[in-house]
C-alpha cells in the first residue's frame, strides 16, 4: 500500500492500494512538515485501522527528511505495533547536500526509535561519492532496503 499527502506521486506507483491520508490537513498536496505529516496521519487513523491486517508481518518504508512520510511513520509504527503485529521499519536518510533535510530526518529517526520498533537505516550520505549518479545511488538504497527486507520476511534475519 502507499502512502502519502500527495495525491499526485501516488498515481505513478504500481501499489496495489493507495490512500491519501490528510486531505483535511493537506489538501491533497505536500506535508511539508512533520508536524503536518503527523497531524495527516491521525486525520485519516480510522482508515489506517480499517487497512492494517490482524496477523502477520508489517514492513513500513519511508525516505526520511520530508513531511509526510518523516511526520506520519512514527504513529503508523505506534499503530502497527499496538494492533501486535510483527513490524519492521525500513528507512533511507537523505543526501548530505539536503542540509536541512538531515535534521528532519534525524529528529524523525529518534522519533521512531521511541516507538520500540526494528529499524533498518540506509543512509545516502554515507554511502554516496561524487562519481555516483542519483540514479545509481537510488538503485543502491533500493537493493539494500529490498535484500534486508525480504530476509526478514522469510525469517533468516531479525534485521539488527
Ligand atoms: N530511495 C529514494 N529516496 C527518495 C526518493 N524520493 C525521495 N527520496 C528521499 O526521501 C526524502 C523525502 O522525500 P519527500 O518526497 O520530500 O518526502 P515526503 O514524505 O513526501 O514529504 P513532503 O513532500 O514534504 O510531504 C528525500 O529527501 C530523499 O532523500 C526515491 O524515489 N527513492
Ligand atoms: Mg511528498
Amino acid at each position: 500500500m502507499a502512502i502519502n499527502t500527495d495525491g499526485k506521486p501516488l498515481e505513478d506507483l504500481p501499489a496495489e492500494q493507495r490512500l491519501v491520508i490528510g486531505p483535511k490537513t493537506c489538501g491533497g498536496m505536500s506535508a511539508t512538515s512533520p508536524i503536518r505529516g503527523s497531524q495527516a496521519l491521525g486525520e485519516s487513523l480510522g482508515d489506517i485501522r480499517a487497512r492494517l491486517p490482524d496477523s502477520g508481518k508489517v514492513v513500513l518504508l519511508a525516505g526520511l527528511g520530508g513531511g509526510a512520510g518523516t511526520g506520519a511513520m512514527p504513529s503508523l509504527a505506534k499503530e502497527v505495533i499496538q494492533r501486535g503485529l510483527n513490524l519492521l521499519v525500513a528507512v533511507t536518510l537523505p543526501f548530505g547536500l539536503e542540509a536541512e533535510r538531515r535534521d528532519t530526518a534525524l529528529a524523525g529517526l529518534q522519533d521512531l526509535e521511541a516507538t520500540g520498533a526494528t529499524i533498518i537505516t540506509y543512509d545516502h550520505a554515507e554511502h554516496f561519492t561524487a562519481s555516483m549518479s542519483l540514479e545509481d545511488a537510488l538503485e543502491k538504497s533500493s537493493e539494500f532496503l529490498a535484500q534486508r527486507v525480504q530476509r526478514w520476511i522469510k525469517g533468516e534475519s531479525d534485521a539488527q
